[in-house]
């Protein structure tokens, strides 16, 4: 065998591959890339049969997606485009430096918006489309950048100085701007809260499939609106930002674009130093399947890609991890020169005709306008999935010596007179150097180019954008019939509440009126709740249809898939739920239809687990019911510490616009739900509803006269005692699946210890306590006035005896409203861990039976000096209690 010297194989290697590349690039002239890609494929198949091991990789080289040569021309003026960019550019970042001036600076963010410019003017100019002609897009601007948004709206003149004077200052008069998008504080302008990070990216998964909902169900016209969501690389480390990625490639959902903003750094550093945070997102999204378009390099790159013959550019791309990129950033021309492209004399001589100024100003992806355009195009027109842009940007841009590219950015806020300099010559803003130091506001004169360019290009995209509007008319009437039914009770059949729900909202279903409108989401728990009936009645939505055959085809209750379904049957994700939760109760604003919401689930897994989400949806005003299923801490048996709810009313409480229920008969669901139909629907209240539903079934009773007002205030007297005017008197309260415990002891007390108790159902003791608190603070403020006084002390200033509350959730709730009662109360909740056990032994293990109403009545009036202590512990014995039980708050 001739000897090969390891030079000799090298030149050897070199010349194969040569000859090899040739070849391709013959293929590729004669029969162009479709060609390539078959061959390429053909060659991977033949090589893995003949024991190739290939490794994996989902990844393609760390260059931009759409080569140069594909690329198009931009539409419009580039120069006026770019002009109009440096004035947004500069008042956004006046607007945080003149809010931080004070020595009590406010806040802001300047750098997020300054890395993002060039991603949202282009769609400002060229994409993304308004509201006027009925649809638009809808747009999740990512939080941080609020400052730029602010900025071309005053540019725009839709806000005036003054706004942006009070930037972070919303209680000023004429009226100040939200930090970050906030509906609820701007509900003209903003549409979405997104500055919670991953909340926004997962609504506008759900947000895009929800358009398909209404459009597959005729209540909206199809159209080619598109959900943008515009989020920050490190935001994808949110569990809530990438979890829900493989839905939308799944359903085909070619109207959502991800455009995530690459500066390669979060608030403290880097987001991936030692890695690439774009190679990794981009193997994450290829995986889920979808279309992925990564932005990195910009216009002055393409002519050395060009000159890159042998890959040495791309392979030195390739190997250099995000935190030396960053160091690049900050360094000089000459560093770059040495450092990036030194290691080889061939890639030196690549770049010798650049100075090392020239070399410093070579931009990146998602700094070029063009770039940027064409990855817009490209998403905007791509078919059959969803697309994300993964644009390389540099965190400050533009900031210099303030911030750009530093680890401190994120925070800055303050800049001095030489970087406010600095800045306004490097995009040009006409502001001399006696009033740069001042940080004045520019705009440019009404009739100037500039502003008729940006109105122009509003003015053909259909709007401004964001702008939220309600676009749905108010229902007329939530009619009586469909209700009724449930005020007569059960007459002795046993039901659940969650029973009583879900055939109330069978029967909303099949309401002529309201029946479209009904969304009910389930995350894999339909069965749980007994709701599999509606299946088969309304079907679950998918956009395809039911393309296979059900195993349980031949019953009558069978899984329904159907292009048309109603049940929107989201998997094991509460967030993803939540997220649909979101668009379906948004939708009178943001598509016009008044879609109702019924969003079921485990309720410990609501507030206690996805608790942002719902106030995220506080936030969007989104209308609608979550039913807190299988809920409390006692009646849930056997599921345990997990899953046994006795938080989520409180969790409940701090949700300002969310009201919440407890419910213990069908009538109080029924009068609760059509209520709360009414103001969310008809009177058009920004508020939402969460009723907690259980499983224990017990037989519903009739409403009692009259109770209607008190059940929806929170608190109606259920049952008054037999012999009011008995010595010995009590008055008990009781909720949700505790009131029958209530009641029972009610019986008891009065038949055994001769004591006479009033029963109230407490339905909300949140409600209670909002209003108490609301009257509380008007006799503050009126000291000179009749002071008002709570509903919860109307039903029990003159109540006689002891007070007793029994309850499935800890006992905050009842104490809640202590403050307002003649006497301190005795209460009863669920404080402490749950475990798994029988309803029974679950509610003496917390003690909230009826035995402990006895005990606690009689308790109470042994304190009093009514009856004797004997009594209390006789009653003790006699019931089983143990007085040196372990407190279940803390075992
Ligand atoms: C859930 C949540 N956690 C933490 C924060 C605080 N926070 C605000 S901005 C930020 C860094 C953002 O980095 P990135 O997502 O990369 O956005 P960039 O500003 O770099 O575009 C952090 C941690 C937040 N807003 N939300
Ligand atoms: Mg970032």
């Amino acid at each position: 065998m001739r000897y090969i010297s390891p030079k000799d194989a090298a030149e050897l290697d070199a010349t194969e591959t040569r000859e090899w590349l040739d070849s391709l690039d013959y293929v590729l002239q004669s029969g162009g890339p479709a060609k390539v890609a078959r061959l390429l494929r053909e060659l991977t198949i033949h090589a893995r049969q003949n024991g190739v091991k290939l490794p994996f990789t989902a990844n393609t080289p760390y260059i931009n997606t759409i080569s140069a040569d594909e690329q198009v021309l931009m539409p419009g003026s580039p120069d006026l485009e770019r002009r109009i960019k440096s004035l947004v550019r500069w008042n956004a970042a006046a607007m945080v430096v003149r809010a931080n001036k004070a020595e009590e600076g406010i806040g802001g963010h300047i750098s997020t918006y300054a890395s993002a410019a060039t991603l949202y003017e282009v769609g400002f100019n060229h994409f993304f489309r308004g509201h006027d002609n009925g649809d638009g897009d809808v747009i999740f601007f990512q939080g941080h950048a609020a400052p730029g948004i602010y900025a071309r709206a005053y540019l725009e003149g839709r806000i005036d100085e003054t706004h942006l004077e009070n930037f972070r200052r919303e209680t000023k008069a004429g009226g100040g701007l939200s930090s970050y998008p906030h509906p609820w504080l701007m509900p003209d302008f903003w549409e979405y809260p997104t500055v919670s990070m991953g909340l926004g990216p997962i609504m506008a998964i759900y947000q895009a499939r929800f358009i398909r909902y209404l459009e597959d169900r005729g209540l909206k016209q199809p159209s080619n609106s598109k959900v943008w969501a515009f989020l920050g690389d490190g935001e994808t480390d949110e569990p809530e930002a990438l979890g829900a990625i493989t839905l939308p490639a799944r359903e085909k959902l070619d109207n959502l674009i991800f455009v995530i903003n690459c500066n390669l750094q979060r608030l403290d550093g880097p987001v991936r130093g030692n890695g690439q945070i774009i190679q990794e997102l981009e193997a994450a999204f290829r995986g889920a399947g979808w279309n992925v378009i990564k932005v990195i390099w910009g216009r002055e790159w393409d002519s050395l890609l060009a000159k890159d013959r042998d890959g040495l550019l791309v392979k030195r791309m390739g190997e250099i991890v995000d935190g030396q990129y960053q160091k690049y950033a900050v360094s000089d021309g000459a560093y770059v020169r040495e450092h990036f492209w030194g290691v080889d004399p061939r890639l030196l001589d690549m770049v010798k005709h650049l100075s090392d100024d020239q070399l410093k100003k070579m931009t990146l992806g998602g700094h070029d306008p063009v770039k940027v355009f064409n990855a817009y195009k490209a998403a905007t027109e791509h078919k059959g999935v969803p697309t994300v842009i993964l644009a390389r940007t540099i965190k400050g841009y533009g900031l210099g010596e303030a911030g750009e590219g530093k680890n401190i950015t994120h925070q800055q806020k303050k800049m001095n007179e030489e970087e406010l300099r600095a800045f306004r010559t490097r995009f040009g803003i006409p502001i001399s150097d006696a009033e740069v130091g001042k940080t004045p506001f520019y705009r440019p004169a009404e009739d100037s180019i500039e502003i008729k360019y940006m109105r122009d290009r509003r003015t053909a995209l259909a709007g401004y954008v964001p702008t939220r509007k309600v676009r749905s008319e108010p229902l007329k009437t939530v009619s009586n019939e469909l209700f009724e039914e449930f005020h007569k009770g059960t007459e002795g059949r046993k039901a659940s509440t969650t029973m009583v729900f879900v055939r109330l909202l069978s029967k909303l279903l099949r309401d002529k009126e309201l029946g479209r409108l009904v969304v009910p989401i389930v995350p894999d728990e339909a069965r749980t709740f007994g709701m599999e009936a509606l299946f088969r009645a309304v079907g679950i939505y998918s956009h395809a249809g039911q393309v296979y055959e059900p195993v349980d085809m031949d019953t009558l209750l069978y899984y329904k898939e159907a292009s048309d379904g109603q049940i929107l049957e989201e998997g094991i994700t509460e967030a993803g739920s939540m997220s649909s939760f979101v668009a379906a109760g948004t939708a009178y604003a943001t598509h016009g239809v008044n879609t109702i919401p019924f969003f079921i689930y485990y309720s410990m897994f609501g507030f206690q687990r996805i608790g942002d989400l719902i106030w995220a949806a506080g936030d969007a005003r989104a209308r609608g019911f979550l039913l807190g299923g299988t809920a409390g801490r006692t009646t849930l048996a056997g599921e345990g510490l997990q899953h046994q709810d006795g938080n989520s009313q409180l969790f409940a409480l701090a949700y300002p616009n969310c009201v919440s229920y407890d419910p213990a008969f069908a009538y109080e669901i029924a009068v609760i739900i059509q209520d709360g139909i009414r103001r969310m629907y008809v009177d058009q209240e920004s508020i939402f509803y969460y009723l907690t539903v259980m499983n224990e079934q017990y037989a519903m009773p009739e409403m009692p006269k009259g109770a209607k007002e008190g059940i929806l205030k929170g608190m109606y007297k259920f049952r008054g005692a037999a012999k009011p005017d008995a010595p010995l008197r009590a008055q008990l309260f009781g909720s949700g699946a505790i009131l029958p415990e209530v009641i029972k002891a009610q019986e008891i007390l009065e038949s055994k210890y001769n004591v006479a108790a009033d029963v109230w159902s407490v339905t909300s003791y949140t409600e209670l306590y909002r209003e108490g608190h609301a009257v509380e603070r008007w006799n503050m403020l009126h000291p000179g006035e009749k002071p008002r006084v709570p509903y919860v002390t109307t039903c029990l200033k003159s109540a006689p005896g002891v007070f007793v509350a029994a309850s499935d959730y800890v006992k905050a709730m009842p104490d809640s409203i202590d403050r307002w009662l003649p006497r301190p109360m005795t209460v009863l909740g669920t404080d402490g861990f749950g475990r798994s056990e029988t309803r029974a032994a679950l509610r003496e293990f917390f003690e909230v039976d009826y035995r402990y109403v006895i005990v606690a009545t009689l308790g109470a009036l042994a304190r009093d000096g009514k009856i004797d202590a004997a009594i209390v512990d006789q009653a003790m014995k006699a019931h089983g209690i143990n007085p040196e039980k372990a407190n279940p708050a803390v075992s």
